[in-house]
């Protein structure tokens, strides 16, 4: 039989008229801002859009995608303008929000979307605890959205942003797939217009950087506005607000405004149900998904469940946990697993909704440890669904056990001896690519130590070329609590340029505040290589960081570079070029600071700038 194929084409992602897309989870966070303008504009609203935030895995690259969409973007009033990090970025969207209180507001609202990594939400905590307090625009919203790296697949430490959105009273959802971006955005956002705070949005590598072709459905559902007694004057940003109101409004209002919002929509939702129910998995996000292929694993599907009394509970806001469905849940159940990635964080919540509720509905709850204290569920790194089948395997077999799930088990348990007992016959650590300016920058004269920083330079690491490093922004800063307390009197400092613009400028600033003996070598490649390659913000040439850091106080400045030539007369300042690819290793940095032998002799009390090297790649300069 010969079935006709539907004609696809990759521009279908922005099209919002087709019922079925291939896309990532990327392409979904474009998607579902141009999809919010469309519903506005069906529903009589002249909405626009702002979008600011920094790039970091797994949003390493929402801002390229964005650029991609510069056409689509436009035509729908949608401005982008990336922050250069994740704090100014986030003051930026709360600026969208201000719009509103401005007389001469061109837009109805604009809805405001953030985006960060999790320790970019981590330094934006102030801005955002300020503008959540403050509250959103009637129609205009904001979705801040977190990439989570919960394995550290690529970062330096994993993270999980949970708590912290919970700590800026933050409502956040949590989407299980690529499939639910769009409809979660959406409803983001009408959350975050209806409840006046800011929602947060988590993605991980599972929902965001992988590719699904999805049904566009959801994108036209209906969203309910449930009655709610808000205080005289509401719940949304206003000009000359009082502090401790703001406050009162969100302890009081606002959370409580967001769990009404979830209810009415279904945002939570009991999956699998049973007519005498007894075990009961709550789950969440990528967890969930896990979950249901653990389940398939074990061999238990919608029916089985049914018959041996299982329920399986998606919760899809993590914060605040909206009571009523939780409780419902719970009815009848003697007990709850909870299955969620890293720290327990809905675990506990679930504890307190049920504790002084019902005496008569008291499952046991376990979760990241069980009724005993013993660990259940990992705590650190990801789950996988064998682990999490395990541990339901375990807890059902007193009511269920099949040969199905005991064959599933000894799979399982084979599969993990095997691993636990695999060495790699070969280890390759990671190293610059050939040609990267980064071969020869971190080098550092015989006898000196290096401090590394974030980026691609990091792997410096693993070269012997220094053995501790700093978070973005802190590059070269533990010196000043370091070195009055040793005998060694001067480190190098790396700091790739994407850093500097961020924040490495500040650390450099403290470092000279504080008098500390650094040379701190700027490595410009001309981009922000390990998120992908983009411009750094604000088009950051060799000459201006030369100036900036000669304004700063830096006693020295020196431009190493093999092509000096690179540099016109005169657009460099004063100051010494230095035509070489790198320090002297064996007469170390006397050789460029000849002032004196030794150690960055007369720079004493000041930071010096002794800038990277590069090799030769055309049009990359070299400070
Ligand atoms: C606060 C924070 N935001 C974002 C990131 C993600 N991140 C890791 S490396 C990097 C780029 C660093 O670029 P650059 O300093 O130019 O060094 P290069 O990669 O070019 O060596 C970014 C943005 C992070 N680690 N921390
Ligand atoms: S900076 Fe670029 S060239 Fe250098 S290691 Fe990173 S990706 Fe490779």
């Amino acid at each position: 039989m010969n079935l006709p194929l539907r004609p696809v084409s990759l521009d279908d992602r922005y099209d919002l008229g087709a019922e079925r897309v291939f896309l990532s989870g990327t392409q979904a966070l474009v998607r579902l801002a141009l999809v919010q303008r469309a519903r506005d504009a069906a529903a009589g609203l002249n909405t626009a859009g702002f979008i600011s935030g920094y790039r970091g895995s797994p949003l390493g690259g929402f801002d390229q995608e964005l650029w991609r969409a510069k056409k689509e973007l436009a035509a729908n009033h949608i401005v982008f303008v990336p922050g250069i990090n994740e704090e100014l970025g986030a003051t930026a969207v709360w600026g969208s929000q201000q719009a509103a209180l401005n007389a001469r507001a061109r837009y109805d609202g604009v809805f405001g979307i953030w985006y960060g990594k999790g320790p970019g939400l981590d330094r934006a905590m102030d801005v955002m605890k300020h503008a959540n307090a403050a509250g959103t625009s009637r129609h205009g919203g904001v979705l801040a959205i977190v990439g989570d790296d919960h394995g550290a697949k690529s970062s330096t430490l994993p993270h999980q942003s949970d708590h912290n959105f919970s700590a800026a009273f933050v409502p956040f959802l949590s989407p299980a797939s690529v499939h639910e971006i769009v409809e979660y955005g959406l409803l983001s956002i009408a959350m975050s217009r209806f409840a006046g705070t800011w929602v947060g949005f988590k993605a991980t590598a599972d929902t965001v950087e992988t590719s699904a072709t999805v049904e566009t459905a959801s994108e036209r559902r209906s969203i309910i506005i449930p009655d709610f007694e808000f205080p005289e004057g509401g719940v949304h940003i206003r000009p000359n607000d009082i502090w401790r109101d703001e406050d009162t409004r969100l302890q009081r209002f606002k959370g409580f405004a967001a769990q009404a919002f979830a209810r009415a929509n279904g945002i939570d939702r009991l999956v699998w149900d049973s007519p005498r129910p007894r075990f009961g998995i709550l789950t969440t996000g990528k967890a969930y998904t896990d979950t249901l292929e653990a389940l398939a694993s074990l061999g238990i599907d919608a029916r089985v469940a049914h018959d041996i009394g299982l329920r399986v509970y998606k919760v899809g806001m993590p914060w605040p946990l909206e009571p009523d469905g939780v409780r419902a849940f719970a009815q009848g159940l003697e007990e709850i697993l909870v299955i969620e990635e890293k720290r327990e964080f809905i675990e506990h919540q679930l504890k307190w909704q049920l504790y002084n509720w019902n005496p008569d509905v008291r499952p046991v709850v376990v979760g990241k440890h069980d009724e005993k204290g013993e660990w259940l569920l990992s705590p650190d790194n990801e789950l996988s669904p064998g682990m999490i089948a395990h541990v339901i395997a375990t807890r059902i077999s007193r009511f269920h056990a099949t040969d199905r799930i005991r064959e599933a088990l000894a799979y399982f348990e084979r599969r993990e001896a095997a691993l636990a007992g695999f060495a790699a016959p070969l280890k390759r650590s990671p190293w610059f690519c050939s040609g990267c300016p980064h071969n020869s920058s971190t080098r550092v004269p015989e006898g000196s130590r290096a401090l590394a920083g974030i980026g691609c330079h990091i792997m410096a690491l693993w070269m012997d070329r220094a053995q501790t490093f700093t978070q973005m922004g802190g590059e070269g800063v533990t010196w000043v609590g370091e070195a009055p307390f040793v005998a060694d009197t001067h480190v190098f400092a790396n700091l790739g340029d994407g850093t500097y613009e961020h924040s490495g400028l500040l650390a450099i600033r403290q470092a000279i505040a504080a008098r500390a003996n650094i040379t701190y070598k700027i490595l410009y490649n001309d981009a922000v290589a390990m998120t992908g390659g983009q411009p750094v913000e604000g088009g950051l040439t060799v000459p201006m960081i030369a100036r900036q850091m000669l304004a700063e106080g830096a006693r020295k400045v020196v431009v190493l570079s093999e092509d000096v030539e690179r540099f016109p007369p005169g657009s460099l300042p004063p100051f010494s070029r230095h035509p070489g690819k790198q320090l002297d290793r064996r007469r170390g940095p006397g050789r460029i600071f000849p002032e004196k032998a030794g150690l960055l002799p007369g720079i004493g009390r000041r930071a010096a700038v002794d800038p990277g090297a590069m090799a030769g790649r055309p049009g990359i300069g070299t400070l």
